[in-house]
């Protein structure tokens, strides 16, 4: 098999990136080893422990539990489940805004709970006054995206949290994407700020590790016991997970990643795809687009549909939002230059279609 992955230097689109050296690295050591059984592959499995205090650190959680899990996908359906198999009802609702994640809907559909989908506010964030008017005594859980999918918005996270407790539901933060942009912002996203229980946080993102390393982390471990089931003939006596055979290349490629770059290369990196972002968003404005503010590395602007396909022709990999928006995450792989060349190609574009078409008479 000759064949190579896609280049990243025109992938505007994704929310994984090129692993750093020393991810790729570890990943390459650890692709045959299997954290699913500690009692088999015991390096990993103390790779996993290093994985979880280092996120712990990250997302302000002094003791915390959890696992590297495929990716935001399966944190997000664990933490429901979490929260499912708490709920004193038999028929349990979640709440979370329109601008969750999809994984959520497949999370409600797996295991049989309602999803409450609110609307949010002009800030593309959760609107609370929604969210009080939709919880009950049944609902379990309650959601909040720190840095959304399509805007990188930031939902009020310790309302959130006190919304939960008011009718004793629990709080899951997502934030799979932002987690590693975050600490070096304002917001307050983590437990450390407030009342969260559960979180999802990929090293797979922006903490530039190998696909698959996602995260889930629980505030105490007996969160985690809710998932647990017997597993009679391992040497490990129970399980939490989702999966059963996992990836120890994600796990060791999280480590390294973390122990290399956290916080100064993290920092570094946030300031660095934060000004790109700003710079895009500027570039797009002084062309006359409608720009949705970048509060993280993510631009969404409103670009003509046309413009968009010819720009995808010309192999820009780039996606829009569900109302059409494009939508450019400034990932560590994408740099200054990159943005520079797809702003030349759209002013080429701009011009061509300014140009007034001539008639034969
Ligand atoms: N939560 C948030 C806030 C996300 O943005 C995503 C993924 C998830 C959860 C789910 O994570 P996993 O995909 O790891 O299960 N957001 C992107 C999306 O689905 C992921 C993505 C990654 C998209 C790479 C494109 C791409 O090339 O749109």
């Amino acid at each position: 098999m000759q064949i190579e992955p896609q280049a990243f230097d025109r992938v505007l689109s994704s929310m994984c990136t090129e692993p750093h050296p020393v991810a790729r690295e570890a990943a390459e050591r650890f692709l045959a080893t299997n954290p699913g059984d500690p009692g088999t592959y015991p390096t990993v499995s103390a790779l996993e422990d290093d994985a979880i205090a280092l996120l712990g650190e990250i997302a302000g959680l002094e003791d915390p539990a959890g696992y590297i899990a495929s990716g935001g996908t399966e944190a997000n359906i664990q933490a429901v489940r979490i929260a499912r198999n708490r709920a004193e009802t038999r028929t349990p609702n979640v709440v979370m805004p329109e601008s969750a994640h999809f994984s959520f809907q497949k999370a409600a559909d797996v295991l049989g709970v309602e999803l409450r989908i609110v609307p949010t506010d002009e800030q593309y964030r959760a609107d609370l006054e929604a969210v009080r008017a939709s919880v009950d005594s049944e609902t379990a859980l309650v959601i909040g995206v720190a840095g959304t999918t399509e805007y990188g918005r930031v939902d009020p996270i310790p309302e959130l949290g006190e919304i939960a407790r008011s009718v004793d539901a629990m709080c899951h933060v997502d934030a799979a994407w932002g987690g590693f942009v975050l600490p070096f912002t304002d917001h307050e996203w983590h437990f450390g700020h407030a009342a969260v229980d559960t979180m999802a946080i990929d090293p797979h993102k922006m903490g530039q590790a190998a696909v698959p390393a996602g995260g889930l982390l629980a505030r105490s471990a007996d969160l985690l016991d809710e998932l647990a089931v017997d597993t009679p003939y391992l040497e490990s006596t129970s399980q939490a997970t989702l999966t059963g055979t996992r990836s120890g290349a994600g796990v060791a490629s999280a480590v390294a990643a973390m122990e290399e770059l956290w916080p100064d290369g993290y920092r570094r990196q946030y300031v660095r795809s934060q000004n790109n972002a700003e710079w895009l968003a500027d570039a797009l404005e002084k062309r006359g687009y409608e720009v949705a503010d970048p509060t993280l590395p993510l631009v969404a602007a409103d670009v003509p549909r046309s413009t968009f396909d010819a720009l995808r022709a010309k192999g820009w990999r780039i996606s829009r939002t569900a109302t059409g928006e494009l939508r450019v995450v400034c990932m560590p792989h994408v740099t200054r230059e990159m943005l520079a060349s797809f702003i030349g190609d759209l002013d080429r574009l701009e011009v061509r279609a300014s140009v007034p078409v001539m008639s034969d008479d």
